[in-house]
């Protein structure tokens, strides 16, 4: 019976495609700004250029480079990254 046959196919292909589906659903990212850090630096050479920053998805890094950048060296090295904290709810001091 060839019409059976391709329904086994057809079964066979299904499950196939449910379970390398369920493969694909990885863990959920963390916020660990080491795994922030090694995205951000593409050419893996341990610290984040102003180029580097350009390309980035998170818009946050290029606009506050220079703030991030503390010895101005125009890299962010990872200290440098770990160290930035955004500025929340900006308040002052009296
Ligand atoms: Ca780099
Ligand atoms: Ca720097």
């Amino acid at each position: 019976m060839i019409k059976r046959s391709i329904i086994i196919c057809m079964l066979v292909t299904g499950f196939a495609t449910v379970s390398s589906y369920a493969q694909e659903r990885k863990e959920p990212p963390r916020r660990d700004p080491e795994e922030l850090f090694k995205k951000l630096d593409t050419d893996g050479d341990g610290k984040i250029s102003k180029d580097e920053a350009d390309k980035a998805e998170h818009k946050m890094i290029k606009d506050h480079f220079s703030e991030m950048d503390t010895n101005a060296d125009d890299y962010i090295s990872k200290e440098e990254f770990k160290a930035f904290k955004p500025k929340g709810s900006p308040r002052k001091k009296g």
